[in-house]
């Protein structure tokens, strides 16, 4: 005894549950000490809150023994580390997860149940850090995920906003938006590392120090007007059933830490005080915009400030680790999350160049083998680029190597299409049509190695249309890596009885080769897995309802079908195109009390952008559209509409796995992948979509025959578009279209307003530019199919089965691997875990 002994390895599979401290005995132990010595409380008067502290603490220190193992070993390894950039991680609720990645589920229920808690009500009191937007910024949380549980050294790198994403409440039918104050009791996940920071510069101007002898630029100093300081704040991520925790650091501004002294000596308190209150300004607020440009002054900060501090972290490791920088490329790949933080092209060169005193060639050669970009939007005012005198305001430094790496760039061009001046002025970093832009996106594919679209259509596109010139320059750096997600936050930990289900009929495997659901296929044929089947979706619906009630004060039948529509709201996928159906679908139950069709309840959710107005209007129209049906009695078990408020990550998790249709019917050519159609996939919905991003997958993995196909395809888009499309012309040919666009204009909905909707549907009849009228016929066609394949509950199991059985391919894992493989060539590095108990540490 006494004596240190040598750490020993514990395989995962047979471990000893309580001396790893994973058992129920542990958990309570654990779980006690924390209550006590962290949240300094006793049992008897703890709040729910101080709990749940309780229990992620305990998790946490679970994670952490990991950590330590894990970053010792990438140490002592000199692994090659994967650095996902981003300006979102929309992370969701962590104690969940982590219970699940851990394997402890179960006995965590357990344990607080011997406690007297109940751990649905534990997980219940987290907030969830509302780290994003949408899509963007969850699937770089699913990639963490993925990243993980393959055991890939890999470092996510992001903001850590002091308010999220907006609470959306419903106020008097409207959009109300109230503060996103996740970090009011701090988060029990974030550990701050005031040791790991970095003063970034902002603003000022360069100078130009020339050597005596001859004009050669020697030394370009930047003299900032102001600096701020960022430090690290770090999140562990738990793969499943590994011992990999990867790191998520989050930078957060705070004022550098020499205070203005000659302002505050001066007398001028205020003016020195000022400099901290402006600096922590920089990452207090996460921008609500999705797929638009706000363009404004503190947004490019914010992206040059964690960019900054993400490329100075990975050097000082480097240095750390080797005496130069001449191999940085080799030891850290970088994916850049869209273009957000694509200024990091520039900061590197700025940091090889100014700060290390690299000649440019090198420092080039280094940052196009770093970073590889990938492009999550079709939307023109999504591809972001920044007033030209607002830049070099902000960046003084790297507006100049922007231009000259524009200038080199631009040499290449010229010798590959001599003359061509059209070519030039499309391609060049700087738009110079009229008021002058940086373009971000042009900036990110000339200093990558590789860039890939999200889904296979999309990344065709981005060839045939937003990039086709650089896909013309250098066609071997595009390619295509189609969007996945993580199955373990939405299958296993959202649908615990489907999950079970499958494990008794399956095996356990799944979680981890998603492709082994295909051994469900023979299944969809057996009459009693179906009436199985019926009776889990049923209680996943019940379980809604009962959210419905508590959220939106409405009462749902699980007995109908759940129409479902969450996602952000915007006009290119069409939530009003949905609406329609459901005016449709009423006028026609009005006019005829005996139709024969499938009772529905039509479920939206969604934020819109504060400042977009149209999407606002559209959410208007849902909740006019819901009052009004719900107050009718003849539409009684046969037609509702809910508007399910504040949807996010959490609420996600309820609403996935009791949907039975999924609604993806954006216009063909505009959705760049989706990932919600992939979790409502796994859930057992069958989709109802036009062929736009992943649904095209998902219709080539289920099969036609399982899928709600309409609309026009991308092509026809397009020739309808260059025909010149005219909306009324569908308005004034098809009647029952005007009855339903009439219905609108009228103001049936609104208490007799008819102004409340004339920008709507103005704007329908006049633009359309989403085409919503031109796919209007096709679309109730096929919600009619819908209908009649639900009625029919034992062909609709089978679908649903089958949908599940081939969803394997939408496996964040998947996508994963295929990065790893294809972009990064990274390895995987099994972490052993040692048993802390040896007293190694
Ligand atoms: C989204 C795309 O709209 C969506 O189709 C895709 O699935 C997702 O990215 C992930 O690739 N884009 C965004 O969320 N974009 C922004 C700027 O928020």
């Amino acid at each position: 005894a006494g004596a240190r002994s040598a750490p020993v390895a514990v395989p995962l599979v047979g471990r000893d549950d309580e001396r790893m401290g994973l058992g129920v005995e542990a958990l309570k132990r654990a779980f006690l000490d924390r209550l006590v010595y962290s949240q300094a409380r006793f049992p008897e008067v703890a709040t729910r809150r101080d709990c749940f502290q309780a229990l992620a603490l305990a998790v946490r220190d679970r994670l952490l023994q990991r950590w330590v193992q894990t970053a010792r070993t990438y140490r002592d390894k000199g692994s090659r580390t994967v650095c996902y950039m981003s300006a979102e991680f929309l992370i969701g609720p962590q104690l969940g997860n982590n219970l699940i990645n851990l394997g402890i589920f179960d006995n965590a229920r357990q344990a607080m149940a011997e406690l007297g808690l109940d751990l649905d009500m534990l997980l219940d009191q987290e907030e969830e850090p509302g780290l994003g937007n949408g899509g963007l910024g969850r699937l770089a949380a699913c990639y963490l995920d993925s990243l993980a549980t393959l055991e890939i050294p890999a470092i996510g790198y992001g903001i850590r906003y002091e308010f999220g994403i907006f609470t959306q409440a419903i106020r008097d039918g409207w959009q109300a938006e109230l503060t996103d104050k996740w970090l009011r009791s701090g988060s029990p996940w974030l550990i701050h590392r005031p040791n790991v920071a970095f003063d970034i510069k902002i603003g000022g101007h360069t100078e130009h120090q020339y050597e005596a002898s001859a004009s050669r630029r020697l030394r370009v100093q930047w003299v900032p007007a102001k600096v701020v300081r960022g430090t690290a704040w770090d999140m562990p991520v738990l793969g499943y059933g590994v011992n990999t925790p990867n790191r998520l650091r989050l930078w957060s501004a705070e004022a550098p830490e020499e205070f203005d002294f000659a302002a505050f000596n001066a007398g001028n308190y205020y003016q020195a005080v000022d400099a901290e209150v402006l600096s922590e300004t920089l990452t207090k607020v996460l921008y609500p915009n999705d797929e638009m440009e706000a363009g404004q002054t503190l947004r490019l900060e914010q992206q040059y400030f964690f960019v900054a501090c993400s490329l100075r972290d990975m050097i000082r490791l480097q240095l750390q680790r080797e005496a130069d920088l001449s191999r940085f490329h080799e030891k850290f790949v970088v994916q850049l999350n869209d273009t957000h933080p694509s200024i990091a092209v520039a900061e590197l060169m700025h940091l090889l160049v100014d700060d290390y005193e690299m000649l440019w060639d090198e420092a080039w050669s280094i940052t196009q083998r770093t970073f590889a970009y990938t492009n999550h939007t079709l939307l023109p005012e999504a591809l972001e680029k920044w007033p030209l005198r607002l830049f070099q305001k902000t960046l003084p430094r790297h507006y100049e190597i922007i231009c000259e790496i524009n200038e080199r760039f631009l040499d290449e061009v010229r010798i590959r299409f001599p003359g061509d001046e059209a070519v030039l002025r499309r391609m060049s970093l700087i738009d110079e049509d009229g008021a002058r832009y940086i373009r971000m996106a042009h900036l990110a594919v000339v200093g990558s190695f590789a860039v890939n679209g999200v889904a296979a259509l999309h990344s065709e596109l981005v060839k045939s249309d937003i990039l086709k010139d650089f896909y013309e320059l250098w066609p071997e750096k595009f390619r295509n890596k189609t969007n996945g997600v993580t199955p373990r936050r939405f299958v296993l930990l959202a649908n615990p009885t489907m999950s079970q289900l499958i494990d008794e009929t399956i095996g356990k495997g799944w979680v981890t080769d998603m492709m082994r659901l295909r051994e469900l296929e023979p299944y969809a044929d057996d009459p009693a897995f179906r009436e199985k089947w019926r009776g889990i979706k049923r209680g996943n619906k019940e379980h809604l309802v009962r959210e419905i009630k508590r959220v939106a004060h409405a009462d749902a039948d699980p007995a109908s079908m759940f129409d479902v529509q969450v996602k952000r709201i915007h006009e290119y996928k069409r939530q009003h195109l949905n609406l329609l159906h459901v005016i449709s679908l009423y006028k026609r139950l009005k006019d005829n009390p005996n139709l024969v069709v499938a009772p529905r309840t039509v479920i939206f959710g969604g934020k819109a952008a504060p400042g977009y107005r149209m999407a606002k209007l559209m959410i208007r129209l849902a909740t006019a559209v819901a009052d009004i049906v719900g107050r009718d009695p003849a539409m009684h078990g046969r037609l509702q509409v809910v508007f399910f408020p504040n949807y996010n990550v959490k609420s996600g998790q309820s609403i996935f796995p009791a949907a039975d249709l999924s609604e993806q019917i954006s216009l063909a050519g505009k959705e760049a992948s989706g990932t919600g159609n992939m979790k409502f996939q796994m859930n057992g919905a069958l989709t109802i979509g036009t062929l736009d991003g992943a649904n095209v997958e998902i219709l080539e993995q289920v099969g036609e025959e399982n899928f709600f196909l309409f609309g026009m395809n991308t092509p026809e888009v397009k020739e309808l578009r260059r025909c010149g499309y005219r909306p009324r012309d569908y308005y004034e040919a098809n009647p029952h279209l005007r009855e339903v666009i009439d219905l609108i204009g009228s103001g049936f909905f609104t208490r007799g307003d008819r102004d409340v909707f004339r920008p709507l549907v103005d704007h329908l009849l006049n633009h359309d530019e989403y085409m919503l009228l031109a796919d209007f016929q096709s679309y109730i066609d096929c919600q009619e199919k819908v209908s009649e394949a639900y009625i029919d509950y034992e062909r609709w199991s089978r679908m649903s089965i089958l949908n599940v059985a081939r969803s394997g391919f939408f496996s964040s894992d998947r996508a994963i691997k295929e990065y790893c493989t294809d972009i990064w060539r990274v390895e995987p590095v099994r972490i052993e875990l040692t048993d802390l108990s040896e007293d190694d540490l």
